[in-house]
């Protein structure tokens, strides 16, 4: 049987934090071998906020590489840097031609993010959610696999498709999201009432990729807690919940389990412990990262492979598309 394909995509609006790989990352690593797969470095969507140019410059490898320090593996993914393919740019356009605006009014995301922005928000955050579509449904995916703020985009997503598709004949896939049953939503560390987020400015917040051992011991140890004792898994209590949820995310232990381990333990040693599994869940991945990117030219060369797989594909479906709507 020929196996579906799955896309997802990921930003460079900053530094990789632990929301991002349990939430999306290490997913997509693990299934890489059941799908036909293509991940991509969203730089088109991350410059819908300002950015610095050199700032992007350097982050868009370095998401690139910490995708490959994953686990992600060139022989069994095509990963490429979206505007490396055009594609993208020139079907979010004709997809911009069929979405109704009041579709995009509705994006939660959207109105997170122009309130923080005021009168600088621009065309293309409002329009974010047809790119990704356009994104998506050029590999004829399948599957979106996601963290769970994005599953608003995934369906609007799929209405642009099936309402092209009767407009024009069934040219497009209906994607679905896929949504990890724990991790959708790893929460912040200083505000777990908020999701971990790459563009928060409180840096206390995250715990980033390719933070120090140090450092993390440090983030952890101020993660806000509240002012009870006992500990366990209960969603009304935010900042324990979070810690143990990441901990149950990079021990694999159940949840019954790890509250018998804790229930005569402090927040101290809760704090203490969790650091711990992160620094060394962490470890493998950071000195991977190292090595790929220590090597001149390594990352560059399997970026540029990406990008010509991922072009070809997309090349045919924009034929396909283009025919469909009259323009050839
Ligand atoms: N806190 C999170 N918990 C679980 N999953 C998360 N994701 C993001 N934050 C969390 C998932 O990571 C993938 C890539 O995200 P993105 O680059 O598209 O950015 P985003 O969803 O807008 O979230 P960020 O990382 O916080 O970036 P900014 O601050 O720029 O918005 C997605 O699958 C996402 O669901």
């Amino acid at each position: 049987m020929e196996k579906k394909t799955v896309f997802s995509g990921i930003q460079a609006s900053g530094s990789l934090h632990l929301g991002n790989y349990l939430g999306a990352i290490r997913n997509w690593a693990a299934m890489q071998y059941d799908y036909n797969n293509y991940f991509c470095v969203v730089d088109l969507h991350t410059i819908t906020v300002l950015q610095d140019p050199a700032t992007l410059r350097a982050k868009i490898r370095e998401v690139a590489g910490l995708l490959f320090a994953a686990g992600i593996e060139a022989e069994n993914s095509v990963v490429f840097i979206q505007s490396d393919v055009k594609a993208h740019s020139e079907l979010a356009w004709l997809l911009n031609c069929i979405t109704p605006m009041g579709w995009l009014h509705r994006m939660t995301q959207f109105k997170e993010k122009s309130e923080k922005q005021k009168e600088e928000v621009s065309v293309g955050l409002f329009d974010y959610p047809v790119l990704q579509a356009a994104d998506i449904l050029l590999y004829d995916t399948h599957m979106v696999p996601v963290g769970e703020d994005q599953k608003q985009h995934v369906e609007l997503c799929r209405d642009i498709a099936q309402r092209f598709n009767y407009r024009y004949g069934g040219v497009f896939v209906l994607p679905e999201p896929h949504i990890p049953p724990v991790g959708g939503r790893v929460m912040g560390l200083a505000n777990p009432e908020k999701k971990m987020s790459k563009s928060e400015e409180k840096e206390e917040d995250s715990i980033y990729l390719l933070d120090t051992p140090d450092q993390i011991r440090k983030k952890v140890k101020k993660a806000t807690t509240d002012s009870l004792r006992d500990i366990s898994f209960d969603e009304n209590r935010p900042g324990i919940n979070n810690l143990l949820t990441i901990y149950q995310l990079l021990t694999d232990k159940n949840r019954q389990k790890i509250e018998e381990y804790f229930s005569d333990k402090t927040y101290k040693i809760l704090k203490e412990e969790v650091a711990e599994v992160v620094i060394e869940s962490l470890r493998p991945l950071q000195e991977r990262y190292h090595e790929l990117t220590g090597e001149a030219g390594y990352l560059d060369g399997m970026l540029e492979r990406g990008a010509e797989k991922a072009g070809a594909r997309a090349e045919k479906k924009m034929g396909q598309v283009s025919e469909s709507m009259g323009l050839k």
